[in-house]
């Protein structure tokens, strides 16, 4: 082995290179890239720089996340060891069956802001829950038709080998490496069942189909980011791409917060079957997404989040109703006058997550700051800046949206038995990290390696009863 390459490194070559194949493979969404950037270069011209707005100042050329669906155990647990090597681990547990999808989910993402910055790309990877299938017959028809598939190429797994035992790759090998996982995520129109199987799966439900009728779990979407995602839904519906009817995840705020998503429905391709007289069949299955974050919220915030949104469910009524779109809109904006939309209102209702940084004026007087001093009158008085930590996860109720609208018949799955975590942790063979934690534990450490710049001893932040004015001071000490 020559020099070794960073997993940061390989896991930029994936993406790049996935990227590349999902373009090739579908001109519509390589034309929503082309939207997508038309609409972030007139976003960047607008506003020169951000007030309220998270500048991800990382590169908005590569996508944040793909998705694939996996049907076995084996298969989480290649998958979680080919993605090691790109330094992504399982974050989050999305139990996907509150949206009525017999899957249950992790995303596998660099854990720290560093690799982040490096390559923002993760993969969002859900694996079938065959238990709920309610056909017996049909439910070891599946288990075997999975257990005859090996979803990694033999290269990729005798590279896997490789890399275990010399603890590393060389350029040359990753290159490798990516060109065989490659592989993995290539769409195949090619069924490995006949058509008459193909149609009795879709009718159990659509993502047994898409799971159980080809070679190995195909990449089904990528998503690109935004800085203007309600202006990206307006060009793609006039551009005829027909975007889901809803935006997932909050409504339009000053302050965004958390995720919000759209995409294009996924296009019916043509399937091949062994045998071309039995009819043949369409599968919609692959998408293109836009996504554009906010910032992570603190537990409070996101129980205030979940609250708001399931009251907005609940009251916006038949969610397959033609008309349940626009009357959800306003209920969400209903619901979310309850969020606080005010950068320093948020930080001191502690409902989100923040980056700390000491100013020049901080370090200045450092040494000879009043104790004990509060990190409220730090920001004050200019010695500490603050700016939202952006959110690097998923949302479940998004994802089902998401998964919903890109069925070939959205048909949910009734008397689902709640996800079992456990035995999804099992399936990939270690425990998913906590996605809150990870963001949680950025907060604090940007808040003590501050303070002791400050020559201050390490302190959580304690909010005083909120003063009259006080959200007006406070937003001095937020950059942007
Ligand atoms: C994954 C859908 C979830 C997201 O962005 O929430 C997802 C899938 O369709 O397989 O990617
Ligand atoms: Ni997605």
């Amino acid at each position: 082995m020559s020099a070794p390459i960073s997993a940061d490194a390989i896991r930029t070559m994936f993406s790049v290179r996935l990227s590349e194949m999902y373009r090739s493979e579908m001109p519509r969404y390589r034309a929503m890239l082309e939207l997508v950037a038309r609409v972030n270069r007139d976003v960047l011209a607008a506003r020169e720089e951000s007030e309220d707005g998270l500048d991800e100042g990382a590169d908005l050329d590569i996508e944040r996340h793909g998705a694939v669906r996996v049907g076995a155990a084996a298969e989480l647990a290649a998958l979680r060891r080919l993605f090691a090597v790109m330094g992504m681990a399982p974050v989050g547990y999305y139990d996907l069956s509150v949206a009525g999808l017999p899957v249950h989910s992790t995303a596998f993402r660099p854990v720290g802001a560093e690799g982040l910055r490096r390559c923002p790309f993760r993969i969002f990877v859900s694996l079938l829950r065959l238990e709920l299938l309610g056909d017996l017959e049909l439910r070891d028809e599946v288990a075997a038709i999975l257990a005859r598939r090996s979803i990694l190429t033999p290269r990729c797994l005798a590279l896997l080998d490789r890399f275990d035992a010399a603890g590393g790759f060389d350029e040359a090998e990753a290159r490798e490496l990516v060109a065989e996982a490659i592989e993995t995520f290539r769409w195949r129109p090619a069924a490995t069942v006949s058509c008459d199987l193909y149609r009795r799966l879709l009718a159990a439900h659509p993502l047994v189909a898409d799971i159980a009728c080809f070679r190995g779990p195909h990449l089904n979407h990528l998503a690109a980011p935004t800085l203007d995602i309600d202006a990206v839904q307006r060009a793609l519906t006039v551009g005829g791409f027909e975007p889901k009817q809803i935006i997932e995840g909050p409504p339009r705020r000053r302050c965004p917060i958390l995720l919000r998503q759209t995409s294009f429905k996924a296009l019916a391709e043509p399937i091949l079957f062994d045998a071309p007289k039995s009819g043949g069949a369409m599968h919609a299955a692959r998408f293109g997404e836009v996504e554009e974050r906010g910032a992570a919220l603190t537990v409070e915030g996101r129980v205030l989040y979940d609250r708001l949104l399931s009251a907005a469910l609940a009251n916006a009524g038949d969610i397959s109703a033609p008309s349940h779109a626009a009357g959800f809109g306003l209920e969400l904006e209903r619901q979310f006058k309850l969020f606080p939309d005010d950068a320093a209102e948020l930080w001191t209702k502690g409902l989100a997550l923040f980056r700390y940084r000491s100013t020049a004026e901080g370090r200045r007087r450092s040494g000879r700051l009043r104790r004990p001093v509060s990190i409220e009158s730090l920001l004050r008085e200019g010695c500490l800046s603050i700016e939202p930590i952006v959110y690097e996860d998923f949302l479940p109720v998004s994802a089902g949206g998401i998964f919903r609208s890109n069925l070939a018949e959205s048909r949910e799955m009734h008397k689902l038995e709640r996800a079992n975590r456990q035995s999804f942790e099992d399936a990939l063979g270690c425990a998913v990290v906590d996605a809150q934690s990870l963001h949680e534990a950025e907060q604090a450490a940007s808040l003590a390696s501050s303070l002791e710049e400050l020559g201050l001893p390490r302190q959580t932040p304690r909010r005083d009863e909120p003063k009259e004015g006080s959200s007006a001071l406070l937003n001095s000490a937020l950059r942007g």
